[in-house]
């Protein structure tokens, strides 16, 4: 609890038996209220490690990809009576100790969403960040602010916390369940007007951080290209999409939601 809101983490996981442990262990227990670990048909136990560290784990039956497991992790957090939500990725690439920074923006009431930066006051090739990454990350950067409108550092952390309202509003259920989704998701927010903040944030690049290729890199650059168009397309009528209006599917709780009665019942 923060601000006597409930914090929930959700954490998506494929393959990371290796680093999960270490990544819940470092949560600021005194702050996250729950942690959803999200096991996208992993082959090497990442559930069990999971469940053995006091998550509440789901797990999909046949692999989904990183925007999937997002819909997933959302939607569960909602059931699961979350005030905030913050995401934080099993494979250890961002410092769980920053979950306090980020949730306390959203708790305090200054921001709907928060994303933790690589670029902000500091240089992520010193992290390991590899240079055609750190230089594509700034030209797309460039381009998005450019055409979407908005003026972020960064648009590429999977380092990010909500308020609930902004996860029930957005038609989350349009987006693609890969990487992409992180940038479709960024477009929706500023479309939808909601106030988007940053911290800083330290990266860590070593050989378990990333499974993205020099070709899904690619095809992800052309996505977030394409994300930007589709977001300038419908502003200006000449393409209107789902994502961005009403018509688009949002995410719909499956249960009913007891805890968030019982833990916020102190509330005035
Ligand atoms: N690569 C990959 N990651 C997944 C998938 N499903 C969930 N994830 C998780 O999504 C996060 C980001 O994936 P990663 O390969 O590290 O990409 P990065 O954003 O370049 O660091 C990690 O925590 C993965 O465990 C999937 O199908 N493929
Ligand atoms: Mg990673």
């Amino acid at each position: 609890m923060l601000d006597r809101k409930r914090v929930v983490v959700i954490m998506p996981a494929y393959n990371v038996a290796g680093t999960l442990e270490r990544t819940v262990r470092e949560l600021p227990a005194q702050v996250v209220d729950e942690v959803v670990v999200v096991d996208d048909c992993s082959s090497d136990g990442t559930g069990d490690v999971g469940l053995a560290l006091g998550c509440h784990v789901v797990r999909h039956p046949k692999n989904r990809g990183y925007g999937g497991v997002q819909k997933t992790g959302y939607r569960v957090a909602l059931e699961r009576g979350a005030d905030v939500v913050v995401m934080v990725h099993g494979d250890y690439q961002y410092s769980p100790r920053l979950v306090t920074s980020v949730a306390a923006l959203l708790t305090a009431g200054a921001y709907d969403a928060v994303l933790a930066s690589r670029m902000l006051a500091q240089d992520p090739r010193r992290g390991g960040m590899p240079l055609y990454k750190f230089v594509a990350n700034r030209v797309l950067t460039g381009f998005e602010n450019t055409v979407i409108g908005a003026r972020l550092s960064e648009y590429h952390t999977g380092y990010r916390g909500f308020s609930r309202h902004l996860l029930e509003t957005l038609a989350l259920e349009e987006n693609s369940d890969d990487f992409v989704f992180d940038n479709q998701m960024i477009a929706q927010m500023v479309h939808a007007g909601f106030r988007i903040g940053e911290i800083s944030c330290p990266t860590r690049y070593e050989s378990d951080s990333s499974s993205m290729s020099f070709r899904k890199g690619v095809r992800y650059g052309l996505g977030v290209v394409g994300t930007a168009l589709e977001l300038w397309a419908h502003r200006n009528g000449v393409r209107t999409s789902a994502r961005y209006d009403d018509r688009g599917r949002r995410l719909v709780p499956e249960a009913p939601i007891p805890l968030r009665a019982v833990n916020l019942g102190d509330r005035p």
